[in-house]
């Protein structure tokens, strides 16, 4: 039996990581501590929320008090909380840089006096930049570049966990993965936000030209690869988690969505404003955690896009009210 502290357990990744270790660990407990900003849903723990070995408190990473004491006797932290939406960090980066970098401290600092026996922090490749269109793929020794408020304060939040490590010898490691898809995904981010505009009717709206391109991850296979580097990782390793390797731009997943809904391209897109500082393209080399945990991802893009749509089509009981909030805050975007 381990005793672990999620953070960030009611947001998308970290829901899904609780479920899938409870299923595969029934003997181990988790704490989950999480704000509930308007990132964080109650709703997406419906399925464990019972279960005896969960626990669910609403806190902020930034305490200093709940920090201190639910720290104490815990095994293992994972830790998911974030801001984590690219656009928001644009209109606020303030929040971006007290959650990520603040909070980030304030677990580190309690996780050492408590002696946790692992933390495991969760990061993006967003930390390395911009990579050009069709060359190249973002590795552990490539430098990083961040380019956004919410990549810089990823990136510092990176930085202060390996000196925590380097320092104090606080036993961490640390996961860099790619854009995540799947359940329970607020509707705010591309993917999610496509379906259910169509679903409603409204075009798709595509930033820029729309020959943007991201490494999509399914999101179980992100969740194994943080069990393998919990098991198997070495302290104070960096790996870096990718999708099945095809580069595919926002007009091409636009187009495949469109299409599993019958409708027509052409009619049904919208080009709207560019993001600024838009990042061209990522894509993630997989090398290192592959053939030292032996971890590669399963699950095929375009079976698991269509898996994910009929999720949202089948559970708009769980995104109908968020679906306001987001759109609420794209309208003064
Ligand atoms: P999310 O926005 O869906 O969820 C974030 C969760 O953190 C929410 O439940 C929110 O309430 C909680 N939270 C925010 N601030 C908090 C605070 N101060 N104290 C406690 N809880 C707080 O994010 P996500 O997509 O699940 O991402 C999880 C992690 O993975 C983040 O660290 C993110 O940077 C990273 N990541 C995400 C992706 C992706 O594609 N979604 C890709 C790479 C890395
Ligand atoms: O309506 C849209 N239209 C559009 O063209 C939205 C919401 C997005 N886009 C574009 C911007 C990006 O090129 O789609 C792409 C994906 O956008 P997001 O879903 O906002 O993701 P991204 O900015 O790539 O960041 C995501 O992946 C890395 C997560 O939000 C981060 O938390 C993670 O670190």
């Amino acid at each position: 039996m381990r005793n672990i502290l999620v953070t960030g357990g009611c947001g998308f990744i970290g829901s899904n990581f609780i479920g899938y270790w409870l299923k595969k660990h029934p003997k181990d407990k988790i704490i989950n501590l999480d704000k509930l900003t308007y990132a964080g849903h109650l709703s997406s723990t419906k399925a464990f929320s019972e279960l005896k070995n969960y626990k669910f408190v609403k806190g902020d990473i930034c305490d200093e008090k709940v920090v201190d004491r639910l720290m104490k006797g815990v095994d293992i932290v994972v830790h998911f909380a974030a801001e984590s939406h690219v656009d928001r960090s644009i209109k606020d980066p303030n929040v971006f840089i007290k959650t990520n970098m603040l909070g980030t401290a304030n677990l580190l600092n309690f996780a050492l006096k408590h002696n946790v026996k692992r933390f495991h922090h969760i990061s993006t490749d967003e930390v390395f930049g911009e990579l050009p269109l069709g060359k190249g793929k973002f590795d552990e020794k490539t430098p990083y570049d961040p380019r956004s408020p919410y990549s810089a304060s990823k990136a510092s939040s990176d930085y202060l966990v390996r000196s925590y490590y380097h320092t104090f010898g606080l036993p961490i490691t640390i996961s860099n993965c790619s854009n995540n898809y799947g359940p329970y995904q607020d509707t705010e981010k591309f993917i999610p936000r496509m379906i259910t505009n169509i679903m409603k009717g409204d075009p798709v709206l595509i930033y820029g030209d729309g020959k943007y391109v991201r490494d999509w991850l399914f999101v179980e296979d992100h969740v194994r690869a943080i069990e393998l580097i919990i098991k198997k990782g070495k302290i104070g390793e960096t790996y870096l988690v990718g999708g099945q390797t095809k580069d595919v731009n926002n007009l091409q997943i636009a187009k495949i969505i469109l299409k599993i809904f019958g409708k027509d391209f052409k009619s049904n897109i919208k080009f709207i404003k560019d993001r600024p500082g838009h990042d061209r393209r990522y894509a993630v080399n997989w090398v290192k955690i592959n053939k030292e945990l032996g971890w590669k991802p399963k699950h095929n893009f375009d079976k698991w896009l269509q898996k994910t749509v009929d999720w949202y089509i089948k559970n708009e009981w769980w995104w109908g009210d968020m679906k306001k909030v987001s759109e609420k805050f794209y309208a003064k975007r």
